[in-house]
């Protein structure tokens, strides 16, 4: 069986001949479709022709999200609306959400892309896929669906929610694989406990989790708590969806980004000057195939390294490591800068809390305060005031140590720490409503 498509084991020289060609097309279409992407270019005094060589790709125009929320709802489109096969939208936190654009070929790249996604972290035909990510607007749902059908699974198109159901269909239907948030796999494990049915005692042999940061430590947690194998998948719905990087199960470190569809670059966050490999900073994206939604330069605020290493499953293509969070995420507490990854790792090394957390920031005159909200396990809980009070000392201290800020810990019962259906809320910021 062929296990990957030849252009993901191109050589650098042929990888970079088909990336200029179709950068040029792209830089082209945009500049002669989008009014934003002219004007923008323009005001560099760049033209398409000026485009010589893959490097010149540092000369173009950023695209940033307030550009495509300026542009709402269709000013970047760069095809004629009867063109658009469908439209996906980003939830905003605020206001109007991003909409983006595909054509019937879009959306067979996508699902091509996705196939391949799939066939990375180790999926083949004829398994069987329980795709609980959500349906609808966001582009999880049918951008897994859509790759599965691709690739030959057979997918139940189950969405979020119904958490019992979902659980009762992974077992009877026999599901050899699961997709969804991090966050909802660790709720589903929890309730699979609760109605007394062991995950690993089933056919599920692997989850393909993205949508939001998570850390190696809840890897091993979901490993450990469903039987299966955890592997990291990402995108952004500017960019397609899901899709445009998938882990390898060979590899297990970093996720290959399709770089003969979307060209890859790490830029430092303030001066948006490209950094060398190995460094982190903010990901960047130009799409080289879509044809509704182009993207130049698209500044995603993901936080990550590229790495140019060859990977042991043969594949070329760049990966990027695991995204730390977003730059939009990222706290400053009295400042210092905190990752909520950060955080999730110190809670997952600490015994007898459960990985429910969720981050409280608050001003109390001038300064910043930061409360840790966690869970603890049952036995935990059942020792009295006196143990829970060391646990949440030891964790104090471990933040301290490790992230260097003064947090205050509060350990709760199981439950009372929101679930996740979809994308966890890992931060609740007062500050931000003053
Ligand atoms: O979350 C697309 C997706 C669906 C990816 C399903 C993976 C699986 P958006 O709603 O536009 O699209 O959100 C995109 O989610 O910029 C990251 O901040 C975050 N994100 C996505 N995948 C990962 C991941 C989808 N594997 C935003 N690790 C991105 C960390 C991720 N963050």
């Amino acid at each position: 069986m062929i296990l990957h498509t030849t252009q993901e084991t191109l050589s650098r020289d042929e990888l970079e001949e088909l990336q200029l060609e179709r950068l040029r097309h792209t830089v082209e279409r945009c500049y002669a479709t989008v009014d934003f992407y002219r004007n923008a270019m323009n005001e560099l005094g760049f033209e398409p022709r000026h485009l010589k060589s893959l490097d010149d790709v540092r000369h173009l125009p950023f695209t940033k999200k307030e550009h495509l929320r300026e542009g709402y709802p269709f000013g970047l489109f760069a095809v004629p609306s009867d063109q658009v096969a469908r439209v996906h939208a980003s939830s905003g936190t605020t206001g109007k959400p991003t909409v983006v654009g595909y054509t019937r070929q879009d959306i067979h790249t996508w699902a091509q892309v996705m196939a391949r996604s799939l066939v990375a972290v180790g999926m083949r035909p004829g398994d069987r896929l329980h795709n609980a990510f959500g349906y609808g607007l966001f582009t999880g749902g049918l951008g897994f669906h859509y790759g599965a059908e691709e690739l030959g699974v057979t997918v139940t198109p189950m969405s979020g929610g119904q958490t019992q159901k979902q659980i009762m269909l992974i077992q009877d239907l026999a599901a050899s694989a699961v997709s969804c948030t991090p966050s909802y796999a660790l709720n589903l494990a929890e309730e699979a406990e609760r109605m007394g049915v062991d995950l690993r005692k089933l056919p599920l042999e692997l989850g393909i989790f993205g949508a939001e940061p998570w850390t190696e430590a809840m890897r091993y947690e979901l490993e450990s708590r469903l039987g299966i194998e955890a592997l990291d998948i990402y995108g952004l719905s500017e960019v397609i969806g899901p899709g445009v990087a998938a882990e390898c199960v060979e590899g297990r470190n970093g996720l290959h980004v399709w770089e003969d569809h979307f060209l890859v670059e790490c830029v430092d966050t303030d001066s948006g000057e490209p950094l060398p490999y190995g460094e982190e900073g903010e990901i960047v994206f130009t799409s080289l195939t879509k044809q509704a939604f182009p993207v130049i330069r698209y500044r995603t605020r993901d936080i990550s390294r590229l790495d140019a290493a060859p990977c042991r499953c043969g594949r070329s293509h760049l990966r990027m490591q695991r995204v730390t969070g977003r730059s939009d995420d990222m706290l400053i507490i009295r400042g210092v800068n905190v990752f909520p990854s950060q955080v999730e790792a110190v809670l997952m090394q600490t015994e007898n809390l459960s990985p429910f957390y969720q981050l409280e920031v608050s001003r109390q005159g001038n300064m910043d305060s930061l409360t840790v909200h966690v869970e603890g396990s049952p036995p935990l809980m059942a020792q009295g005031a006196e143990t829970i009070e060391q646990v949440a000392a030891k964790v104090r201290k471990d933040i301290k140590d490790f992230i260097g800020i003064s947090t205050t810990i509060c350990i709760k019962p199981v439950g009372e720490v929101a679930r996740s259906e979809g994308k966890a809320v890992r931060v609740v910021d007062h500050r931000a409503t003053r």
